[in-house]
């Protein structure tokens, strides 16, 4: 996740000035209490929070680095305690409900008692075993294989960088069941962390984790579903146009009887783990007519590049924007490559150790173009953090968690052939008869994985709202991946399946609608540097490479943190507060167009 801190630092906090007590017995004899010692009581948890926050993350590093017993049990604690007393605080800062306090400290107890991800009960024999839980799900994931019948077994780095290249329909399978295996034991602890945190959520005055969750976006937990049903509503013509004309290559390849033409897609065939993006079967949907379109995969092992060149590369794009070089201690302390010899959490986070500068990324890097992605994604989160570092500790947060996902991958979609070239990853810049096969190859990536964005944590809310009872957990997921992905499950499910478990964000409970929030904020905010940066070409070709002008501009709000509602960090970017997915349809609205044309003749729809 990233900011692996949010969430720890979510769980902040400290003893408080007035004493951890819940439903405090206020007697008729006490003061009321004042403006004044809000602001004092803030400052002193925001203090006691930050020191006590420093060894948490070092724990969690070294978990996550290295799991084992002793790892798990530390970091356990440190979630543990570091949860209650969040939860103690955040219950302390009621007292303040009814007090006219200014609009920072109002802010701030209100970020104090929505910070938390999974609120831990009060009795702490229940928040032992939530923390318990949460670590043991972490490890199920992290340490998980899959063992072949030949006894040989394979990680899920090993499957998915399979998965991205194999077009053997029942190796495919194979890969796509056995990495389903390692979730199934999590369901009834999954169920069980569940009812726990929503006691916790009850306890700090919300109805369940998921009205917990909805509101955290500067707006109410019910508005903020309809806002994204809206930015939904502008996207799906255009998904469902991709999706047709996937489908439809599809059955040209795998024949009509593996892909039938009036269901959902087989969830194994889209070069992808979770058909979460579908990039990688570029080859199979591209356009007949001959494209040109980079292949940065190869680019890079022809240049011989490694993991940590892949780093610095991306380091010199935010250092052409402006933007201070990584610190020595990045590269001494980041974890690169998967360690031999040890279980460790390799999807790709981004790390904030102290709120200083020891800044630091996890991930076992693969040498393909995706994951040359997906470290311009992580240090966009690190530069983020770099840049909010001085705001209080309450503050130290993007404008929302769909802005510090979207940092990353805006740099990325700078990543064109005109930045290839100047940094001599290719020859020539293909002309503009080759864009619908770039635009294919972007569009598979970033609109196939929308409604993915969307649909996990419409599973989550009704789950973490016990509007679904555990036996109903599996049956829900393909539900909503039918309803918003198109998508089915290849093979039936068991009764036992818990395929929820299979994606690294449930277990981990890292909610999900930030990536959705992302991959529309990220078109907004390339096309207001572009702007900025004076490139007047067509955006799927801007790169604002070397735009010092530009990299001024998203400091500008990268620095605001969350001292303001996420509308005003927008507005300070892009000249408006709304979220708003007609840059998406501007950027790709030539392929619009030709996939139109493609489907004209097919049905579409599932
Ligand atoms: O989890 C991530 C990042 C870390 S915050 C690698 N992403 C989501 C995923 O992998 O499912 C980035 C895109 C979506
Ligand atoms: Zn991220």
């Amino acid at each position: 996740m990233i900011t692996h801190k949010r969430t720890l630092l979510a769980a902040l906090v400290s003893i408080s000035l007035f004493g951890c007590g819940e439903k405090a017995t206020q007697t008729n004899a006490a003061p009321a209490p004042t403006a004044a010692d809000a602001k004092a009581f803030l400052t002193q948890a925001q203090n006691d929070i930050e020191k006590m926050q420093v060894p948490a993350a070092h724990a969690e590093w070294s978990y996550a680095t290295n799991i084992n017993f002793d790892t798990a049990a530390v970091s356990a604690y440190f979630n543990e305690v570091l949860s209650t007393k969040v939860a103690n605080l955040a219950k302390e800062a009621a007292k303040f409900n009814d007090v006219d306090v200014d609009v920072d400290t109002r802010r701030q107890l209100n970020l104090l008692k929505n910070g938390l991800t999974m609120p831990p009960p009060s009795d702490p024999v229940k928040a032992e075993r939530l923390a318990k839980i949460g670590s043991d799900l972490s490890a199920m994931y992290g340490a998980g294989e899959y063992c072949r019948e030949d006894g040989t077994c394979k990680s899920l780095v090993e499957m998915s960088g399979e998965m991205a290249t194999v077009r053997d329909a029942d190796l495919l399978l194979e890969y796509w069941k056995g990495w389903r295996e390692v979730s199934k034991p999590m369901a009834p602890l999954y169920a069980e962390q569940v009812s726990l945190a929503n006691e916790g959520a009850a306890e700090l005055g919300f109805a369940n984790v998921s009205e917990l969750w909805r509101g955290k976006y500067d707006m109410t937990a019910e508005a903020f579903p309809k806002e994204l049903d809206r930015l939904w509503s502008q996207v799906e013509p255009f998904y469902e146009a991709l999706h047709c004309h996937v489908r439809a290559e599809l059955g040209e390849h795998y024949g009509e009887d593996v892909v039938p033409q009036d269901k959902p897609i087989p969830a194994h065939l889209l070069g992808n783990m979770w058909a979460q993006s579908w990039g990688n079967i570029y080859d199979i949907v591209k356009p007949q007519q001959e494209m040109t379109v980079p292949d940065v995969t190869a680019a890079l092992n022809a240049q011989g590049y490694d993991e940590i060149a892949m780093v610095k590369q991306a380091e010199s794009f935010f250092s052409s924007l402006g933007f201070e070089e990584l610190p020595e201690t990045f590269w001494e302390r980041s974890m690169f490559q998967k360690p031999e010899g040890r279980d460790v959490q390799c999807h790709a986070s981004a790390w904030d150790l102290d709120d200083k500068d020891d800044l630091r990324i996890k991930m076992c890097i693969q040498k393909t173009g995706e994951e040359f992605n997906v470290i311009h994604h992580e240090l966009g989160h690190n530069y983020y953090q770099r840049a909010y570092k001085n705001q209080p500790l309450l503050y130290r947060g993007s404008a929302n968690d769909g802005f510090h996902e979207a940092i990353g991958d805006t740099i990325a979609l700078s990543i064109t052939p005109k930045y290839l070239k100047e940094i001599g990853l290719i020859d020539t810049i293909p002309d503009a008869s080759n864009d619908i096969g770039m635009l294919m190859q972007v569009a598979l990536d970033k609109i196939a994985f929308i409604p993915f964005g969307l649909m996990v944590d419409q599973w989550r809310w009704k789950v973490l709202s016990g509007e679904v009872t555990p036996e109903q957990y599996n049956d829900l997921w393909w539900e909503l991946r039918e309803k918003y992905q198109g998508v089915m499950p290849p093979v039936e499910r068991s009764a036992d399946a818990f395929d929820p478990g299979a994606k690294y964000h449930v277990p981990a409970n890292v909610p999900y609608t930030r990536y959705f929030l992302a991959h529309i904020l990220q078109f907004q905010f390339h096309k207001a540097l572009c702007d900025i940066a004076g490139d007047e070409g067509p955006l799927n070709r801007c790169s604002i490479y070397g735009s010092e002008e530009a990299g001024k501009a998203l400091n500008e709000m990268l620095e605001m943190g969350m001292s303001q509602p996420w509308q005003n960090a927008l507005e300070t970017l892009t000249g408006s507060p709304e979220m708003d997915a007609s840059t998406i349809a501007a950027y790709f609205a030539p392929l619009k167009a030709w996939l139109d044309e493609q489907n004209a003749t097919r049905q579409c729809g599932w």
